[in-house]
């Protein structure tokens, strides 16, 4: 199998321009960079910034600086199998990573369910290092036993959803703790969902199970065990479950088209999605065709099925999409777009707003505006108070002198009757001593002299 090889190579891909995008080479000594801005900013404005490139300036290496690090850290993959029993569920992951991770035994406990006891569907993980080509993948598979085993399967999705959000939940717990630098993604990356091959169409129980987790996971339905059908049946029953799949609204994982990629990229990956869902054969057994070949395979009396023979099954294809050519396309989906939507309900739900004022502390000029306003607002109130003590302090003057003006109009007015009163007493008496004046003065006695001023 050539799939774990192309890892590194497909990583480039993904993450860093395309080299012959990026080289320029020292001939090619003048480059113009137009600004973006070009429709909004008027002709004459416009700055053009020549630059020379001299010499060979090392950004055409940064593919392979990824390509080391890559091939140091190595890859990662968390694998949810998900189908009634028996499908071949254990047979084709052992056949995917040409590695016995499960051991294959079609009469095991699981067999054989006690039909009195409620069948109850747990998970179970199983985990191996493998390597190619010095290329290392750390593969999780998530294995559901119990899983559409129940006389009642109503709710035999739930421990499945139930377990793929725990695995969200956790990666957003670890987002959130101070020292994210060792965080490991559990999150499932793909969903490989076996359908039975009845050859009719889905059913009840396939449906329910993938509108459940198609949100949650990229999709990928198989027709297990499809050497017991005929090209013809396999053909009619892809066409019926993906009528059923588009009726009922369901999303199957599809990797997007990038504008760079050349028509054989695209071509190749338009090739391996038209083979949805995949009809899959599982086998690690080799075998011996008559023409001599030594195969992985299955062996019946009627012939030979070759696993790795694209005229045989889609078993390539399913490889292909899964690690040669979409691994790094299925956990950019699982980290960008389905987690990324969990996430956003999950903390909507929790009552936590978008708060945009969080990282105005990072802009100095807004930072300067607000502590302006504050400053203007404080100043504003100071203001305020002073007025208000001045304005009670005068009020309390204007009383006081009012009282004052009061008193001492009062005491005038006493004085001035007190005055008066004296003057008609000095008056009355005047009066009286004039009469009695011819009585006892002589009549040669001297002038009177008359006092001036004195109560005329
Ligand atoms: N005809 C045929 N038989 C298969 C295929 N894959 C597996 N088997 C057989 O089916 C039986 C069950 O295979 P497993 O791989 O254990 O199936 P499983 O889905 O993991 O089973 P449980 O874990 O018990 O649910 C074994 O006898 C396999 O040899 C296949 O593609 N075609
Ligand atoms: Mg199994």
């Amino acid at each position: 199998m050539g799939g774990t090889r192309q890892l590194a190579q497909q990583n480039c891909r993904l993450t860093v321009l395309e080299p012959e995008e990026t080289v320029v080479s020292p001939q090619e000594t003048e480059q113009v960079e137009k600004p973006t801005t070009e429709s909004t900013v008027p002709k004459s404005e416009v700055k053009v910034i020549r630059r020379k490139l001299n010499g060979y300036v090392g950004f055409a290496n940064l593919p392979k600086q990824w390509h080391r690090k890559s091939i140091r850290r190595g890859f990662s993959l968390n694998l949810l199998v998900v189908g009634e029993r028996s499908l071949g569920k254990s047979t084709l992951i052992n056949t995917l990573f040409n590695k016995d991770l499960y051991p294959v035994d079609s009469f095991s406990k699981a067999s054989f369910p006690d039909p009195e006891e409620p069948v109850k569907v747990s998970v179970e993980t199983v985990s191996a290092d493998i390597e190619e080509n010095n290329v290392k993948l750390s593969l999780t598979v998530i294995d559901c036993p119990g899983f559409g085993e129940g006389i009642n399967n109503t709710d035999t999705w739930k421990p499945i959803v139930d377990e793929v959000n725990s695995r969200f939940d956790k990666y957003l717990e670890a987002e959130t703790k101070i020292n994210r630098s060792t965080i490991v993604d559990n999150r499932v990356h793909a969903c490989l969902y076996f359908i039975e091959p009845t050859g009719h169409s889905l059913k009840p129980l396939d449906i329910t199970f993938m509108k459940q987790i198609h949100e949650k996971v990229n999709l990928i339905p198989v027709i297990a065990k499809s050497d017991t059908l005929t090209e013809k049946e396999i053909q009619e029953f892809k066409q019926r479950i993906l009528d059923d799949i588009n009726n009922q609204g369901i999303k199957l994982f599809n990797p997007p088209e990038y504008d760079h990629d050349d028509e054989e990229t695209r071509a190749a990956s338009r090739q391996i999605m038209a083979k949805a869902p995949f009809a899959v054969v599982g086998s690690t057994n080799q075998i011996q065709t008559p023409d001599g070949r030594i195969v992985r395979g299955r062996s019946y009396p009627w012939g030979i099925i070759e696993i790795d023979n694209e005229d045989h099954c889609d078993f390539i294809k399913l490889r292909q999409l899964l690690i040669r050519n979409f691994m790094e396309e299925l956990k950019e989906i699982t980290a960008n777009k389905l987690y990324e939507n969990y996430r956003t309900a999950k903390l909507k739900k929790l009552g936590i707003e978008q708060d945009d004022s969080v990282f105005r502390e990072f802009d100095p000029v807004l930072k300067q505006e607000e502590e302006k306003q504050l400053h203007e607002a404080k100043l504003a109130n100071m203001e305020a108070q002073l007025r208000s003590i001045f304005q009670s302090k005068v009020s309390k003057e204007e009383k006081k002198l009012q009282e004052t003006e009061a008193d001492l109009f009062a005491k005038h007015k006493e004085m001035r009757d007190k005055l008066l009163k004296q003057i008609k007493l000095l008056e009355e008496k005047k009066k009286e001593l004039e009469l009695a004046k011819p009585l006892h003065e002589p009549t040669h006695s001297a002038p009177t002299k008359t006092r001036k001023g004195f109560l005329r």
